[in-house]
């Protein structure tokens, strides 16, 4: 019997075909046909999405509002299908037009509005609030180019534009209508004992809302985009005056605000076109926010029982500001109420304790570009050291001429969180300890979730069906129910059936290399991955160091029944990063001489493909059989591939940092691969300045492969392109690669072995993947939901 829903969807993919793309079946393109399919989705998920929105008007519902400069989402179009749960039908109707919906699926570009973690969690938070029915709102930016696109050149990381909107989006709704003015610069004068900020500069903020779907269907809310018009587009005296192109300099002043994304998320540098951006974003949502408040009578005075505000670490922190503004100079306010119901509003997540990442703007710049903000800061400093006589003298938020942003969050929010347990202890601890002493109640923990439809359901489809065989359906919403696997791990043939899902993945990433990268892999290797932001922090150094030290042992015992490894390497530096960048160069050099080397042939492949992204890391992550974790201890706060890598049944090698702390916790020691030193080790080793040097003397290992390095064996046309690194290693090692070497390698070994017996490491994949339902961001949410939010689910 034919399908229905089938027939109907290459009715409406034909007619978007013709009447919206104007373009004929014969000639069309494969972009043209997604576009068509991409609108045929599109109009089904319009239903829900407005019923949704009405609800929450009619009901009067509390909303969240997300503001965040990142939004990493990604690929859209298989992530409805999946929701709406018409995979099937889709490829159906897709096969009878004589189309791949494979091949559909993978024309689309990602959107790559965030550099990683942060921008990913922000991603899979609206995934999550929209399946729990959480009314909320999105704010970001629609940054004309996402992050750039990385590419090699013997080696080294090479930079292009992400122009992703190329072709247009199907899934972007303008909403010419919404637009508000954002003032920059000029002064402030006093009236009648009122601040009026005159602006230098104005810049509108049209929005472009994107519909965000729940699973199933049952709820969806939006993702709303900025993006920045000129006041007037053009000069008309000049233009009247045949000046064609200076006329029309303002529109490009204006675009230059949601341009680009900046690709750093390691250093922050005081650019005042970064402010802007910041404030642009902040101040359309807080005037989206309070114009929709208005609209439906709310009380301003009540604002915080009608909205919550989460600030997505302190880049939308000028919010407190913004918002006592707003409430005092347009809503006649005083400024002792609008602190209390920003307060009551803001929420502020903190997601770095690396000194040189936390935000601090000079005054001067901050007050020349936003002098009404740099008054009312100053306000709330007075006011907050008022209130807390026994503040500090140290502590606050303008000191040294400088604006902290973590006190700003801090202060201007009733609810301060870190993103894993040990992350928590270390922001109350070390990063604000004074204020905390001051507000004991207000920074809590809500550790890191990732959506499971993603990140399971929809790029592991070999598991997914596998799980769902096992233990029925539901469990893509309710995770914990993955702890229903365990009874069937003794069995024999769910073992079995396991270890043929992750070879089928395997099998899929291999072929995927043979045609890009050219490289010919052993689907039965060991497949080892690290994949993230390429830091120092991160430690991918200390990954390639050891995998020198292997290719060196293999080589020098060539039969001593090595298990066949494949090390991946997936990640992006910020493009003024140095050292990340020699450590880029490094790895390749590495691979091009162990990969051409008959001796270690297929115990031994260095494979890193260029330009990793969300699409990458959905293909990389179902077909890891070890997860790479290995960041000094107290540096990753959280980390949330970890929790990918581990629903997907690749147990980790990691350090006791961020969340590895609860991922070690859930699984059991049985079933990670546990080094190096404890954070609180790592403070005592960096007291000695000679720590790594005694590491590397007492390693005949490590002083090989540095050796090796140094004398050129992977540069050999450049012989000593690598000695400040490795001088780096021996007398500046704040991370602390040398002193967590022995006990590295250590780790590995323990995993070669435990790969080698096939048996013993099907039962700790499968653990792994029975164990990470905590992991899901439904859980996170819920969290934030009735610990920050006091928002209540509309379904
Ligand atoms: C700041 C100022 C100017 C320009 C850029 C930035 C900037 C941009 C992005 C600073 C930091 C970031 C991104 C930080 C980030 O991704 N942090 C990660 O957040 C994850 C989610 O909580 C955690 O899991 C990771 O541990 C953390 O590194």
């Amino acid at each position: 019997m034919p399908n229905v829903t089938s027939s109907l969807l290459q009715t409406d993919i034909m007619r978007h075909l013709t009447l919206t793309l104007g373009q004929t079946p014969d000639a069309a393109s494969v972009t043209d046909w997604r576009m068509a399919l991409s609108h045929a989705i599109r109009d089904r998920l319009l239903t829900p999405w407005l019923e949704a929105q009405a609800r929450s008007r009619s009901e009067g519902r509390k909303r969240v509002y997300y503001l965040s400069m990142e939004f990493l989402i990604g690929r859209l179009l298989e992530d409805a299908l999946i929701n709406m749960g018409l995979h099937d039908e889709v490829r159906e109707a897709m096969g009878a037009l004589g189309q791949d919906l494979s091949a559909i699926i993978e024309d689309e570009p990602d959107a790559a509005l965030g550099n990683g973690g942060l921008g990913r969690l922000a991603a899979c938070f609206m995934e999550s609030m929209a399946t729990l029915g959480c009314p909320a709102f999105g704010y970001g930016i629609r940054y004309e180019f996402g992050l750039f696109r990385q590419s090699f050149d013997e080696g080294r990381q090479m930079e292009a534009p992400d122009d992703w909107l190329a072709c247009g989006n199907p899934w972007d709704i303008a909403r010419p209508m919404h637009r508000y003015a954002i003032p920059f610069m000029g002064k402030v004068s006093t009236k009648d004992g009122v601040s009026v900020w005159h602006p230098g500069e104005t810049v509108y903020a049209v929005a472009h809302d994107t519909p965000v779907i729940g699973w199933q269907g049952k709820w969806a809310n939006t993702l709303r985009l900025w993006a920045a018009e000129p006041a007037t587009p053009f000069d008309l005296a000049s233009f009247n005056q045949g000046e064609y192109a200076n006329a029309a300099s303002a529109k490009v002043l204006a675009h230059t605000l949601s341009r680009v994304l900046y690709p750093d998320d390691s250093t922050y540098q005081g650019k005042e076109l970064r402010l802007k951006q910041e404030f642009f974003l902040t101040s359309a949502a807080l005037q989206d926010i309070l114009a929709r408040a208005v609209a439906e009578g709310v009380d301003l005075r009540r604002l915080h029982d009608h909205v919550a505000i989460q600030m997505n670490d302190t880049h939308p922190a000028i919010a407190g500001p913004e918002l006592i503004r707003l409430l005092m100079d347009e809503h006649g306010m005083p400024f002792a109420d609008a602190i209390t119901i920003a307060q009551g509003c803001l929420g502020y997540t903190n997601h770095t304790l690396l000194p040189e990442a936390l935000e601090r703007w000079a005054t001067y710049t901050f007050g020349t570009v936003l002098p009404r903000h740099m008054q009312i800061v100053e306000q709330i400093d007075a006011w907050h050291q008022q209130q807390h006589p026994r503040r500090p003298h140290y502590v606050g938020i303008v000191k040294h001429h400088e604006v902290r942003m973590g006190e700003l969050a801090f202060i201007t929010s009733h609810k301060v969180n870190g993103v894993s347990a040990l992350h928590t202890e270390l922001v109350k601890q070390t990063l604000f300890p004074e204020l905390h002493a001051l507000h004991p109640d207000r920074i809590i923990n809500q550790t890191n979730g990732v959506t499971p439809r993603r990140w399971l359901k929809m790029c592991n489809p070999p598991l997914a069906g596998l799980i769902t065989e096992t233990i029925g359906q539901g469990w893509e919403a309710d995770l914990d129910r993955l702890q229903d696997l365990e009874p069937h791990i003794e069995e024999r043939s769910f073992r079995t059936a396991f270890g043929a899902a992750k070879r089928a993945n395997k099998v899929r990433l291999s072929n995927w290399l043979k045609e890009t990268q050219g490289l010919q892999i052993d689907p039965d290797a060991l497949f080892d991955v690290q994949v993230k932001r390429i830091h120092e922090y991160k430690r991918q150094l200390l990954n390639i160091l050891e995998t020198i030290a292997r290719w060196k042992a293999i080589r020098d015992n060539p039969t001593a029944g090595w298990v066949p490894r494949v090390t991946i390497f997936g990640g992006k530096s910020a493009p003024g990063y140095a050292v990340a960048k020699e450590i880029i160069h490094l790895i390749n050099d590495v691979a091009a001489v162990v990969n051409s080397d008959p001796v270690t042939g297929d115990l031994l492949k260095v494979v890193y493909p260029p330009n990793y992204n969300v699409s990458m890391a959905e293909r990389l992550v179902p077909a890891a059989d070890l997860s790479q974790q290995i960041s000094t201890a107290g540096k990753e706060a959280s980390g949330t591939g970890n929790m990918k890598f581990m629903m997907n049944g690749a147990p980790t090698i990691g350090t006791l940092d961020g969340a590895n702390v609860e991922i070690l916790q859930e699984v059991g020691p049985e079933n990670f691969f546990l080094f190096g030193l404890t954070a609180e080790e790592v403070l005592t080793a960096r007291a000695d300045p000679d720590v790594s040097r005694k590491a590397i003397e007492a390693s005949q290992a490590l002083r090989d492969v540095l050796q090796m390095i140094a004398e050129g064996r992977f540069s050999p046309s450049d012989p000593s392109r690598y000695h400040a690194l490795v001088n780096r290693v021996w007398h500046h090692d704040y991370f602390l690669v040398a002193p967590d070497f022995d006990s590295y390698i250590i780790a590995q070994g323990q995993a070669d072995r435990a790969f080698s017996d096939r048996d013993r490491w099907l039962e700790m994949a499968a653990r792994n993947t029975a164990r990470s339902g905590f992991f899901s961001s439904d859980r996170t949410i819920r969290s934030y939901m009735t610990e920050i939010w006091g928002v209540s689910p509309a379904i």
